[in-house]
C-alpha cells in the first residue's frame, strides 16, 4: 500500500492528520502538484481525475476520496478510533463530515479556484479546460462566511464537530478552515468565540502540530 501525495494541498493534508492522529506510517510517493505531476499520462493511467491523495492498495486498488482512504486506514488500524464507536457515532460522524466538505471545502473551492490566475482554465481538477466564473468566486467567499458561522453554532454546545470526542470530522473541518484563511484571505469572524476557541483547541493538539 502507498500514497501518492502532495501534502502541502488540502485533500492530501486531510490523510496526513488522519495519519498523524493514529500514529501510523505508510510508504508515500510525493507527485509535485506545482509542477503538474498530477497531469501526467502515467499518473492519469493510476487515477484518471488527476487529483491526489491516492490511495493505491497491493491489490491495485486505487482510493481517491479522503472519505474512503480514512474508512480504509482506520479499518487496519482501528485505535484510536477517528471514524465512531457505535453505530449511531458512525452515522453522525459521517453525516458532520459529508456537511463541512458539502458546505465548507467546496465552497473554499469554488472561492479559490475561479479566483486565482493559477488556476486560469482550470476552475475544476481534472484534464478538461474549465474556465473560471468572477461569480462563482464571489459566492465561495460568501458561502465560506456562512460556514464559519454555521460552524459557530454548532460548537456552542460541544467541545468538537461531530459531539465530544475528536474524529475525523474535525480533520476535515480544520483543514477547511485553514485553507479558507489562507486561500480567500479571510478571517475567522471576530463573535465567532466558539470556533475560535475549537480552532486554538485542535490546531494545538500534539499530532496535528507535529504533522
Ligand atoms: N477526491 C478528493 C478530493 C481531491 C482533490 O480535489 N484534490 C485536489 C488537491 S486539494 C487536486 O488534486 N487538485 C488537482 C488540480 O487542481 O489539478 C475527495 O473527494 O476527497
Amino acid at each position: 500500500m502507498r500514497l501518492h501525495t502532495f501534502p502541502e494541498a488540502p485533500s492530501p493534508r486531510r490523510v496526513h492528520l488522519f495519519l498523524a492522529e493514529k500514529g501510523m506510517e505508510i510508504e508515500q510517493v510525493v507527485v509535485d502538484m506545482r509542477k503538474g505531476e498530477h497531469m501526467s499520462d502515467a499518473f492519469a493511467a493510476l487515477h484518471p481525475d488527476c487529483t491526489l491523495p491516492v490511495l493505491e492498495l497491493d491489490d491495485g486498488t486505487c482510493l481517491s476520496s479522503c472519505a474512503a482512504i480514512c474508512r480504509h486506514l482506520e479499518a487496519i488500524q482501528p485505535e484510536p478510533p477517528l471514524l465512531g464507536r457505535t453505530d449511531t457515532e458512525r452515522a453522525r460522524i459521517d453525516d458532520r463530515d459529508r456537511w463541512v466538505e458539502m458546505n465548507g471545502m467546496l465552497a473554499v473551492m469554488e472561492g479559490f479556484r475561479n479566483a486565482i490566475k493559477g488556476f486560469k482554465d482550470h476552475a475544476l481538477p481534472g484534464r478538461r479546460p474549465v474556465e473560471q466564473i468572477p461569480e462563482l468566486a464571489e459566492r465561495g467567499r460568501r458561502r465560506f462566511g456562512w460556514f464559519m458561522h454555521d460552524l459557530d453554532a454548532s460548537l456552542s454546545d460541544k467541545d468538537h464537530i461531530a459531539g465530544d470526542d475528536f474524529s475525523v470530522a474535525d480533520i476535515t473541518a480544520l483543514v477547511t478552515i485553514d485553507f479558507g484563511l489562507r486561500g480567500l484571505k479571510m478571517a475567522l469572524p471576530d463573535e465567532a468565540a466558539s470556533l475560535k476557541a475549537w480552532h486554538e483547541r485542535v490546531s494545538n493538539r500534539p499530532a496535528i502540530r507535529g504533522a
